[in-house]
C-alpha cells in the first residue's frame, strides 16, 4: 500500500533517460498520427457527441476517448486525449515496459500493479493549456474510493519541458498534509477535466519546476500538489501521463470492471481479466 512516504520526503521522483532518442522520435510520430486520426474521426458527420465541462471546456467523446480541444475559440488543436493506450500498439506496450513498471511498482510498495489510465497531454505550441494547482486524489476518490491512494502517475515527456512551454511544476511535501481543499473553476485554458483547483495560494517560491529533457520521467505521489503553465512558445511539450494502480484496489461502483495484470500476479480478483486485445477497440 502506497503511504506517506513512498517517494520520500519530496513526493515525486524522476528517472533519466529513460526513452532512447530513436525510439522518441517514433514515439513523437505515433502521438501526431493518433492526434490526426483522432481528430479526423471527431470532425466527421455524425461523430461522437460534444458537451462543455463545467470550466467551460469543450470535450467530446469520440475514439474510445474523451477529448478535450483547445481553449481558443475555433481552435481545431487536441489538448488531450484520454486514454489513449487503446489507439496505438505502441503507446499502449508502454504500460507494460519495466522501464516504468518498475519506478511505478517501487512507488506502490507492490510487485502487482496495473494499467489505471493513460492520456496524452499535447500541450501544443503557442497554445497549449494550463494545468492548475491540483492534487489528483480527488478525482480518483470518485472512482475508487478510499483506493485512490494506491494510484501512481507517471509522465514520459516526449519533448523538452521547461518552465517557458509548461514543464511540470510540484509543491514538495504537499503530499505530506492533509488534503487541500479543491474547487470548480471557469477558468479559461485549464485544462483538467472537471475544472478543479486547490483554492490555497501557493507560493512560487515553494513550487519545483521539474524541466526534464525529452525521454525522462516524473512520478509523482497521487497527494502531491502540481501544476503546468500554458505554453507561449513554439516548442510543443508531449507528455504521455499513466495511472498504475495497485492490484489489491476494487472498483466502489455498482458495475464490475475489467483490467489488464502488467507486472506481478492478481491475487485478488477484483477485475475480470481485460483481453489483451485493446488495440482492436481503436
Ligand atoms: O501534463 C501536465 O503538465 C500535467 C498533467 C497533470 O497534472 C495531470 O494529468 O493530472
Amino acid at each position: 500500500m502506497i503511504g506517506t512516504d513512498a517517494f520520500g520526503d519530496l513526493g515525486y521522483h524522476l528517472e533519466e533517460g529513460v526513452i532512447g532518442a530513436d525510439e522518441l522520435e517514433r514515439l513523437r510520430a505515433v502521438a501526431e498520427s493518433v492526434a490526426e486520426r483522432v481528430a479526423t474521426h471527431a470532425q466527421r458527420e455524425g461523430a461522437g457527441p460534444e458537451g462543455r465541462l463545467a470550466d467551460g471546456h469543450r470535450i467530446q467523446f469520440s475514439s474510445k476517448a474523451g477529448i478535450q480541444w483547445e481553449w481558443a475559440d475555433g481552435s481545431q488543436a487536441i489538448r488531450l486525449i484520454e486514454p489513449a493506450d487503446h489507439l496505438d500498439p505502441r503507446i499502449d506496450e508502454l504500460f507494460r515496459d519495466p522501464r516504468l513498471t518498475r519506478p511505478a511498482q517501487e512507488a506502490l510498495h507492490t510487485g502487482d500493479i496495473g494499467p489505471f489510465t493513460s492520456k496524452l497531454n499535447f500541450k501544443r505550441a503557442t497554445e497549449g493549456s494550463e494545468f492548475p494547482w491540483h492534487q489528483d486524489y480527488p478525482y480518483w476518490y470518485t472512482a475508487i474510493g478510499d483506493a485512490a491512494q494506491d494510484v501512481v502517475t507517471a509522465i514520459v515527456f516526449l519533448d523538452d519541458a521547461t518552465a517557458a512551454n509548461g514543464a511540470l511544476r510540484v509543491l514538495p511535501r504537499s503530499h505530506l498534509r492533509p488534503l487541500m481543499v479543491h474547487e470548480l473553476t471557469k477558468q479559461p485554458g485549464n485544462l483538467l477535466t472537471r475544472g478543479q483547483e486547490i483554492t490555497e495560494v501557493i507560493d512560487d517560491a515553494d513550487a519545483v519546476t521539474l524541466e526534464l529533457a525529452p525521454g525522462q520521467m516524473s512520478l509523482h505521489d497521487v497527494r502531491l500538489a502540481h501544476a503546468s503553465a500554458p505554453n507561449d512558445t513554439e516548442a510543443r511539450r508531449v507528455g504521455y501521463a499513466i495511472r498504475y494502480v495497485a492490484a489489491h484496489v476494487r472498483n466502489t461502483g455498482t458495475r464490475r470492471d475489467s483490467a489488464l495484470l502488467v507486472r506481478g500476479v492478481d491475487r485478488f480478483h477484483h477485475f475480470d481479466d481485460e483481453p489483451d486485445h485493446r488495440v482492436s477497440r481503436a
